[in-house]
This record gives C-alpha cells, structure tokens and sequence, in this order.
C-alpha cells in the first residue's frame, strides 16, 4: 500500500482525512471532494464569491452565502442556521472554537478573521457529523486560511505575495490587506495583515446611523513545514480593534485586542490519518455605554461621561482525532478535544461616581471535555452511512460578586449558591446518504445534540439597571439562571440534490428540530421595571420547535466562446419558530426570503446582477420587543476584472437606495435618546442604502 499524499492545496481540513483516505485505497472519486459528494455541505470558495465579499462588507459574516446572519457591529455579525444562532452554532475559524468575552456577544469568533484571509467555508446547515459538531445544537461553519503552499523543486524559493485596497462610498470605508510568502519544497512562511476603517454609515433616507463605524487590524503569521505525507503549521495572531460601534446594543466596543497562538499536525499514515491541533488565545475587551459619537452632547444616560466595562478572557484547548481505515468499505474515526475558557468581567465604578467596581464574571470558568466515534460506511455505489456518538462533559464555575454598591442584596444571594455546573451531554448521529446515479443524491439525517448554557446565561447575576447583561442586539437586560439545564436538540433534516452536467443543479433541504430545554426568556419584571426602556429578562429552560426549507438552483441560460456563460441562480428560505411553553414566535426567525442572480462569466471578466426579496415579518418575539419589519426588495450588481497580476472589483450595493430595515438587525439602540426623546422608541435598525464599492488587487 502507498502512503497517501497531502493533496497540493487541501480543501477543508477536514475532508483532507476522507479525502486521504479515499486515495488510499484507490478508491474512483480521489482528489477534492465536490458538492456533488458532500450535499450536505454548502462550500463557499474564493473564486466564487469571496473575492467580490471582501470588497462590500468587511464582515466575515456577510460572506455565509446560504444561511442568514444576525447583524452586529461592522465586523460582528452572528451566523444563524435554520433557525438557531450565536452560541448554538459551532464557528471554527481554522480549527478553533473561541467563545465570546463579552457580555453582549460583540466578539464572536468570526469577528476575528478579515475576510481577505479567508480561503473557504464550508457550511454544514443540516446534521453536522459529530466530529464537528459538540456543545452545539445548530450546524457547523468551518472558517480556513488558505492552506501553506510549497515551492515545487528545490531549485529556488518560491515567493508570492499580495496587495489589495478596498473603498466604500456609504461609510466611506477604506481599508487595505497584505499579504506574503516565502517557501521551499518543505518549509514556508506566510504574513496576512489587513487595516480597515469605517465610519458611520448612512441608510436609504440619508440618515446617519449613529454608532455604525469601526476600525479593525489584523496581522498573522504562519510556519508551515511539510515532510511527505504529514504536514505542521504553527501560527501566531493579533488583533486590534480600537473601536467598533455597536448600533443595536447600549454600548460600543471601546478596544479589543485578541493574541493567539496555535500549532496543527496533520499526518498521512498506512492505517489512516491523524490530526492533532492546540491553542491559546487571550482578549482584553472594552466597553462604554456612553460614547460622544452614540448620544448628542447634551445627553448623558448616566450623567457621567463614561460607562466602562472590562473583559479579560482566555480560551485554550487541543483536539487530537483519527481517522482509521478499517476495509475498503469502512472508516472509523474517533477524537477527543478540551475547549477551556476563562473569563473576568468588571465595570469600574469610579467614572460612574460609585465606590466599587461593579463584578459581573469574577474568575469564570467553563470546560468542555468532549470525545467522539464515528463509522462511515460505503455499503455499495449508492448507499453511505455514518453513525456517530458523542459525549461532551461541560464543567461551569465563577467566583464571588459584588455591585457598584458593594456588596448588596442580590449578590449576596448570588455567593450563597453553590455555583459549579456539571452537564454530561450525550449527542448521536445518523447519516444515510443515496446516490443512484450521477445526477442525483439524497441524503437523511438524524440527530440528538446538546448544548449546555454559556457563562452569561448561567451567571449573569444583576437584575436592574446598570447592573444588567445586554445582547441579542434587542435593547432588553438578562439575568442568567444557574438552574438551567443543556438544551436537547432532535433533529431530521433532508437534503436532495439534482443536477444535469453543467446545465442545471437544484437543492432542496427541509428540516425540522425540537429543541427540548430550549433556553428561552420570561419577564423578571414588568416594562420599565429595570429603569430601562426595554424589559428584564430571566434566562429560564423552554421547549422549542423550528421547521423549515431552504432551496436553491442554478441554471445555464448558454455557454459559447463568444459570449461567455450566462447563468441564472436563485435561493429561497423558509423558517418557522415557536417556543411551545410561551406560545410566542422565537426571536430573529428570517421572513421567507429569496434572491435571483443573473451570472456572466467571460474570460477573466466576470458579473452579477442580483434581486434580494424579503417577505414582511409578523412572527416577532413580543417578550423580546421585537418590532415587525416591512418586505423589500434590493438590488445588487458586482463586477469583476483580472488582468494579468491586477484584479479590480466594482460593486453597487442597494443600487436603487431602498429605505428597509434588516428583519435580522435588531433596534436602533443608538437612536433611542436623539434631541427630544421622551420614551422607547424600539424601531428596527435601518439598514444601509445606496454604496459604490471598488476593490484593486495586485498578486505577485
Ligand atoms: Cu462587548
């Protein structure tokens, strides 16, 4: 048997092992794996999208093409999968999980990769295969770098680099991204940095919306080396963010400055292949509740100019699995992975006139032991199964608290509990996927998964005011509940998959979850109680369910040297929610919503005009405030140019100014105190109207 070879440019990490292990036993379909293979995943690539993404939005985020997002600040938005967000959907951002250190969620692991360092996504929206999946109820998006490149003969170093810029007209965002590498056959170097900053930006109306503008800077470095079949890569990573407004929260990222380091080995062995990852990373987050560029000068909600708040988190851990090849026809793979994270959160009293810092996390901790086995089996041609088991032990702990008071009534009670956590969460799986011929494949899912609650959601102790925990971007303060129990998600999902050659592919995936112990709300106290416009919010365990159908199409309209290929692609999407114990719609459910493309491709010259439809949305959270959101439309048109070593991106984005709000984008926080307020005004977040976008990149 020969050992199998590290494929030149791996696709995700991952599917290297089937990949592997599929050219280890000479099986027909080696190589990369297509969508063809891998229905369930929806891959997101560099050459498709990515390039012309990088240019309108500088939210990693914004490039999820397939599944909804929830808006946060500029760089922060929250993926959602069929129906379910933030904390339930496990984020990888190569190979890591890194858990929010913040209170509102304003650092969630997306937000720290720009998105010019992104090779590729890979979305698995259905049943996420166990190996992925752990501390998590909704799917999995995987994140990557582009994989280290070697140089082909010894002859000489192979150098590469690049250099792009990017302009935004609504924001007037600039921002620039740089690039190198320097190999040999077996060792390479690689430098990523990129700046980008944003001001505020402007809605169809022309309104500015306040509190909108960010700057970011990221800069990474990696060392690959390479010997046969296995392959290490270390990389060390820095972030700073020096500001990020936050329009649909109270408050605005002040600093967040993120160092992280991680070391990978990947191994091609005659059983299988072995991966092996570690990593540390620290954030130092900071917050104000009452920046100059939020509220008009005249206004102050705290009377005070400042309204700090002080997060320092850590997150380290390691994942060693294995993927062994037991037959021709079956792969075992099994891992083990501890995800750890720290957290401090404290909001200095002495700018806001009070005698103690107010401790909201004192020394929090949370640990997530997970081990999994999986068994692919190829039975025939036509059918593959994989069953997967999971155990996932999450151990929670946080330390004494205290209010800006000292020492008052409610933390009192909070350091009497006996605060520590245990959850044992045992996630199964089942995948049976049919291929009878060529053009069509189908798969059914099956699963049991858990998530345990987040530090927050367990341990935000305050229950008014000021001394209240935010996020959701919905403007009401939470108190977390150290009672709650792990949410149980069953899941079924169907995807099929159609398509003729080049000439048409159509995708169709219904779903369905009951989400037992779902961690829903109730009113703590009535509106207003908290002395906050929206309400106070107690984390309690529900019961949820959420159905729904995404579909997607694309089709060959003509392909001729001439005129290049014209092709039409259009998605559609479907979700309810409901929490069954309330009786209420689940928050951020996505109206039915669409979009139509008409794609030319000629040489190195390519376009898209795009129509977005958006249905009203009705089904809002009441407890939450949520406000409905009207239906729109809106237009989008990119073009793209390469000439030689020069790429250049021009993009209209809202081509005809539409005034709408993003049925995804929360209130308008940073609009609730404008001159002459006298009450709530929980209107939706207007999204951004009209923006020219151009981008030029040079490789070389
Ligand atoms: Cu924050």
């Amino acid at each position: 048997m020969k050992m199998p070879r590290l494929p030149s440019r791996p696709v995700a990490r991952d599917r290297l092992l089937s990949a592997a292990l599929f050219i280890c036993f000479g099986s027909a379909s080696t190589g990369e794996q297509t969508n063809t293979e891998t229905p369930e995943i929806l891959v997101v690539g560099r050459a498709e999208i990515l390039d012309a993404g990088q240019v309108m939005s500088s939210d990693t985020a914004s490039l999820l093409s397939g599944i909804d997002w929830a808006q946060g600040g500029g760089v922060s938005g929250l993926p959602m999968i069929h129906g379910l967000g933030d904390d339930r959907v496990r984020t990888l951002v190569n190979g890591v999980p890194m858990a929010s250190a913040c209170p509102m969620h304003m650092n969630p692991p997306l937000s720290y990769i720009d998105p010019s360092n992104v090779d590729h996504i890979d979305i698995l929206p259905g049943v996420t295969p166990v190996r992925l999946g752990g501390d998590s109820i909704g799917g999995t998006i995987q994140v990557e770098s582009a994989p280290p490149v070697f140089a082909a003969s010894g002859a000489a170093l192979a150098t590469s680099g690049r250099l792009s810029s990017l302009y935004r007209s609504n924001s007037s965002a600039l921002g620039g991204s740089a690039a190198a590498s320097a190999a040999s056959t077996d060792f390479s170097l690689t430098y990523q940095g990129s700046i980008t900053r944003s001001g505020d930006y402007h809605d169809g109306a022309g309104d500015r919306i306040n509190a909108s503008g960010f700057e970011t800077q990221n800069s990474e470095l990696t060392a690959a080396y390479r010997n046969g079949a296995h392959l290490v890569e270390v990389t060390t990573a820095w972030q700073h963010i020096p500001y990020q407004g936050f329009p649909n929260s109270d408050m605005d990222m002040t600093g967040n400055v993120a160092a992280s380091f991680d070391a990978r080995y990947t191994g091609g062995y005659e059983w299988g292949e072995l991966h092996l990852i570690t990593y540390y990373d620290h954030v130092s987050h900071d917050m104000d509740g009452n920046g100059p560029d939020r509220y008009p000068p005249s206004v102050s909600i705290t009377g005070f100019g400042e309204f700090p708040t002080r997060e320092r988190g850590q997150d380290y851990g390691y994942r060693a699995d294995a993927g062994i090849a037991l037959s021709s026809r079956d792969t075992l793979r099994m891992g083990n992975e501890l995800h750890a994270q720290t957290l401090d959160d404290h909001w200095p009293g002495a700018p806001m006139g009070m005698m103690f810092d107010y401790t909201s996390l004192n020394d929090a901790s949370r640990q997530q032991w997970g081990t999994f086995i999986e068994w692919e089996r190829r039975w025939d041609g036509h059918w593959t199964s994989e069953l997967g088991l999971r155990n996932d032990t999450v151990h929670m702990d946080t330390g004494p608290v205290q209010g800006y008071d000292g020492l008052d009534a409610t933390a009192a009670a909070f350091n009497a509990l006996h605060r520590d956590r245990t959850d044992v969460n045992i996630d199964a799986t089942l995948q049976v996927r049919f291929q009878p011929d060529d053009s069509e494949s189908y798969i059914l899912g099956l699963a049991r998964k858990n998530r345990s609650p987040n530090l927050y959601e367990r341990y935000a102790w305050g229950t008014n005011t000021i001394g209240t925990v935010g996020w959701f971007g919905d403007g009401n303060g939470y108190t977390g509940n150290p009672n709650l129990k792990p949410e149980t998600a069953d899941t079924a999902s169907f995807a099929a998959n159609l398509h003729n050659a080049r000439a048409w592919q159509l995708r169709l995936t219904p779903y369905f979850t009951n989400v037992q112990h779902y961690i829903g709300v109730i009113p703590l106290c009535g509106l207003g109680c908290a002395e906050m416009p929206g309400a106070q919010l107690l984390f309690v365990n529900q019961r949820a369910r959420i159905y729904g159908a995404d579909a997607n199409g694309s089709y060959t309209v003509s392909d001729s040297r001439v005129g290049g290929i014209f092709k039409v692609t259009g998605a559609a999407g479907y979700v309810h929610g409901e929490d069954l114990i309330t009786q209420t719609p689940l928050y951020h459910m996505m109206p039915v919503h669409g979009s139509l493309a008409l794609e030319h491709e000629l040489g190195s010259w390519s376009s898209a005009l795009t129509l977005h439809m958006v249905g009203r949305k009705t089904a809002v959270d009441p407890i939450r405030l949520e406000p409905p959101t009207a239906g729109y439309s809106l237009l989008d048109v990119r073009t793209a140019f390469e000439w030689r070593h020069v790429r250049l991106d021009l993009a209209i984005t809202n081509v005809l100014d539409r005034q709408y709000d993003n049925p995804l984008g929360g209130t308008w926080q940073s609009a609730l105190y404008p001159p002459g307020y006298d009450g709530a005004t929980f209107r939706p977040l207007p999204a951004s109207g009209r923006s020219f976008d151009t981008g030029v990149s040079v490789n070389f």
